[in-house]
């Protein structure tokens, strides 16, 4: 069994190749776009597994899709790569759509054309509901994305859609809401907070001052899992008898605000807010570092860079059908979540 991974340096190609090679006998191509400093980091695992392999390609670049499907024959191939940050995705909107939509066009393209029975899934993401009607959504939400990123993925899941009944293909658009790890981007807010955690973790037990974790909107509401949860997921998805598309999600929705203040207290410290709005700033409680206390230890404030030009305000997806259907279900709490990020970050701080 061959399988084509793109996004292999990412959180979720990487994740995913990880689960493949525990669980199939499978060897895996993982697609990576020529960069001058390549971060293997997420690789680390399985880089030298002999069932896996690097192989150069860009959703950007049709010949180099083809090429690859032509040439590996591939039983399946997993899309993961992407512009998946959505904060960016308003500074190069034609980019993220060039990627994220073309890009999965471009593979359909390379399948029906050179392996048509090769199964495909196309990551899609809550983010193509944005400002939700209602609550939990389920697959059959109004699509009413809030940033060029979520538009990108509702095109995607639309030309999914129509290759998959016009040409017969093995197509799926898992619809996949927000999915963490230690393997995350530090871009993202949850890994943007444990690793500031950890950061401030170490200062106070060398009796530093440090500077806080700045942060844009702590209201937003998100439904948040493991990814390792996620890529399992995405396994049976691509395994069952006809391709149906469906949504991976805890069922639980948490703000900002409440990863704050647990990832601090998995740290041992505990904190308050005060203020309001812009001026909002999270303490800490009952500091007993001299040198910490003197400086009026705060641990978040609020930076308006990091404010979107249209917010999703709340995210709570309805995975019912995937667990009925295909026995799916997610096995690491938003707590375990919380806790293996912060103590990842704080046990490999430098
Ligand atoms: O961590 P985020 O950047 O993830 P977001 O925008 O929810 O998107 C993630 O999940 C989607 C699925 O729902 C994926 F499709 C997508 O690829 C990505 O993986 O932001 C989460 C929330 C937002 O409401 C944001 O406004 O956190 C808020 N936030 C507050 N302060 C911040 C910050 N986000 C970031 N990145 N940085 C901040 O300082």
């Amino acid at each position: 069994m061959k399988i084509i991974i793109t996004g292999i340096l990412g959180q979720d190609g990487a994740t995913m190749a990880e689960y493949l090679l525990k669980s199939t006998n499978a060897k895996i191509y993982g697609m990576m776009r020529r960069v001058s400093n390549p971060n293997f980091i997420n690789c680390s695992n399985f880089i030298n597994n002999e069932r896996f392999k690097f192989v150069y390609g860009d959703l950007s670049d049709s010949a180099s899709v083809d090429n690859l499907v032509r040439e590996i024959q591939p039983d399946y191939f997993i899309n993961f790569a992407a512009n998946s940050f959505v904060g960016v995705s308003w500074k190069m909107p034609e980019q993220v759509m060039d990627v994220n939509t073309l890009g999965v066009l471009r593979c359909l393209e390379a399948i029906k054309k050179f392996k048509p029975d090769c199964r495909f899934y196309s990551a899609g993401s809550s983010e193509e509901w944005g400002n939700v009607d209602y609550a939990p959504q389920d697959i059959k939400h109004p699509i009413k994305p809030r940033s060029p990123y979520g538009a990108s993925k509702a095109a995607a899941r639309h030309i999914v859609k129509v290759y998959r009944e016009s040409y017969n293909l093995y197509a799926v658009h898992g619809i996949l809401f927000n999915h963490e790890g230690t393997k995350r981007g530090e871009e993202f807010v949850t890994r943007k907070i444990s690793k500031g955690v950890a950061r401030i973790y170490h200062s106070i037990l060398n009796s530093k001052n440090f500077d806080p974790i700045e942060l844009g909107n702590l209201d937003a509401k998100r439904d948040w899992s493991d990814s390792r949860d996620f890529v399992e997921g995405v396994w049976l998805m691509l395994n069952q008898n006809q391709p149906k598309d469906y949504i991976l999600s805890s069922g639980k929705t948490h703000s900002i605000r409440e990863f704050v203040e647990k990832s601090f207290l998995c740290a041992g410290l505990e904190g308050f807010w005060e203020g309001s709005k812009e001026e909002e700033k999270y303490y800490l409680i009952g500091c007993t570092h001299e040198k910490i206390a003197k400086f009026e230890p705060c641990l978040v404030k609020i930076n308006k860079e990091f404010y979107r030009p249209a917010e999703v305000d709340l995210l709570l997806g309805d995975s019912s059908p995937i667990r009925q259907e295909l026995g799916w279900s997610p096995k690491i709490s938003f707590g375990e979540l919380v806790r293996s990020m912060v103590e990842f970050d704080i046990a490999n701080f430098s």
